[in-house]
């Protein structure tokens, strides 16, 4: 029986990369005196490496090679990654960011038929709270039974540890839910821990490699404004709703 579904966050409920994390990222490298300026196809590039500490070392690694590291650069890093946060939520507050189509609406109809639900993302945990509560308000984030977030696994997505982490602290199986993911680091995460998946692309991710996906969308879609199929069957339905989440559970 289908009883939870998890949910990623940044990509999946909301767009947040492009006009969110990467604004917030150039916002701290200018506070701090650093050249460092991100462009939407630089931060395309960056996407491969999932927590936003690991992407400035991914970074220094890949695209910025001369810069001169001090002696405390991992400090230097957390510290930058702690000045992106500030903005980021300020950001969110502002409503800068809203949610994709057919996430309220979905997420409404599970709460009213009493299905679990979670978060697994590798976001910093105050950028899941900022984004709930200036999305479906300040309850929200009791809305989700686990929220499984940043740190509290050392591997990041791809690894699958983070929804391993949410699943044992639901004392659920995987056989049980159903994850919702935007990217293939986030695919790969969610089937590493053997979890059906339906994956809605974005910008960023649409030529990601999304085998196995239980169906792949543009969006959730609204019953006013149905989704299109990338790959996968969605039967009669043109938006996803719990009839279409029992019937690729049951599949
Ligand atoms: C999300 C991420 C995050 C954000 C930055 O990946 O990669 O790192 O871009 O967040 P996913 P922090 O959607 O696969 O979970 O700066 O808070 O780490
Ligand atoms: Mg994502």
């Amino acid at each position: 029986m289908l009883k939870a579904l998890i949910f990623d966050v940044d990509g999946t409920l909301a767009d947040t990369e492009k006009d969110g994390h990467r604004v917030a990222f150039n916002s701290a490298f200018k506070a701090a005196g650093l050249d460092w300026q991100w462009d939407e196809e630089l931060y395309g590039k960056l996407l491969a490496v999932t927590g936003g500490k690991e992407r400035m070392n991914y970074y220094l690694d890949n695209f910025n090679t001369t810069f001169e590291r001090p002696d405390n650069l991992q400090q230097m890093i957390a510290d930058l990654h702690k000045s992106k946060t500030g903005y980021y939520t300020k950001l969110l507050g502002e409503g800068a960011i809203p949610l994709r189509a057919g996430v309220k609406r979905l997420i409404s109809e599970a709460r009213e038929a009493g299905l679990r639900l979670a978060i697994a993302t590798t976001t910093t945990p105050e950028n899941v709270t900022a984004l709930l509560e200036n999305t479906l308000g300040k309850d929200s984030i009791g809305w989700f039974e686990v929220i499984a977030a940043g740190d509290i696994v050392p591997a990041k997505k791809p690894a699958a540890d983070i929804y391993h982490w949410a699943l044992k602290e639901m004392d659920l199986d995987a056989a049980d839910c159903l994850a919702f993911e935007d990217s293939e680091n986030g695919i790969l995460s969610s089937q590493g821990a053997a979890l059906k998946t339906i994956i809605t692309v974005n910008d960023y991710t649409l030529d990601h490699d999304f085998s196995g996906a239980a169906i792949v969308l543009d969006n959730l879609g609204e019953p006013e404004h149905g989704f299109k199929i990338i790959s996968g069957d969605a039967g009669k339905h043109c938006y996803v709703n719990l009839e279409l989440l029992r019937e690729i559970h049951a599949d």
